[in-house]
């Protein structure tokens, strides 16, 4: 069970935009079209709460939204996109570098990777960045229903032998798999933040 129920709060096309840096927040970042909108739906139990489509490129703010007074999901634009705009590229690069590195409320980031591709170029300089500030990532690896689930293990035994350090589950916002477990390490983040007391 998520700590509260979530409500849109604000997208912010800059990091100034987001609301004040206290309490906790957990924010879902990944390749553009890999599920991360629908991820968090799932994960909500809320269909229409962040915006999807079949389309690359479609969240291109940070969305943030509220679960409880001091508790927020963040949904991230995707990276790897191509037809954004080189300009738009680097403005966003930079942001969600200094968001992943400055913002002190970010107690954990949600990786989501597609089963079948695994972690991309992207998603390792993401790791690796989160390693070096030691920002814990777990890793979501969705579209897990196009999978057997043989092989979607041996996907993830593959993956976890090679990153030692970050969590991996298999997840399907299409099927529901993994999305409790999804839930509760979310939880858990949100709640160690609010023991040790805001801003921590
Ligand atoms: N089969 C299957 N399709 C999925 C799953 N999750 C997402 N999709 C599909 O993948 C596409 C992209 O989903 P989004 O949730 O919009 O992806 P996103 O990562 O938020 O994309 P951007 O905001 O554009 O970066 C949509 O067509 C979804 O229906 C899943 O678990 N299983
Ligand atoms: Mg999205």
């Amino acid at each position: 069970m998520l700590p509260g129920s979530p409500e849109f709060l604000v997208a912010a096309h800059r990091l100034e935009q987001l609301p004040a840096d206290e309490g906790g927040e957990v924010a879902f970042a990944g390749r553009s079209n890999s599920g991360k909108s629908t991820a968090l739906n799932a994960i909500c139990a809320s269909r229409g709460l962040a915006r999807t489509s079949k389309t690359p490129g479609r969240t291109q703010q940070l969305v943030v939204f509220a679960l409880a007074p001091g508790s927020r999901l963040v949904d991230m634009p995707g990276y790897g996109y191509a037809r954004v705009s080189e300009r738009m590229r680097r403005h966003w690069g930079q942001a969600l570098g200094d968001y992943l590195i400055g913002r002190r409320s970010l107690r954990g980031i949600i990786l989501i990777a597609d089963i079948r591709r695994g972690l991309g170029s992207g998603d390792r300089q993401l790791v690796a960045l989160c390693a070096s500030v030691g920002r814990p990532v777990h890793v979501l690896l969705t579209k897990a229903d196009k999978l057997g689930r043989g092989r979607g293990l041996t996907a993830q035994r593959a993956l976890q032998a090679e990153f030692p350090g970050v969590g991996f589950q298999l997840f399907s916002g299409r099927t529901g798999t993994g999305v409790e477990q999804a839930r509760e390490r979310i939880t858990a983040w949100l709640l160690e933040g609010i023991k040790k007391g805001p801003g921590v």
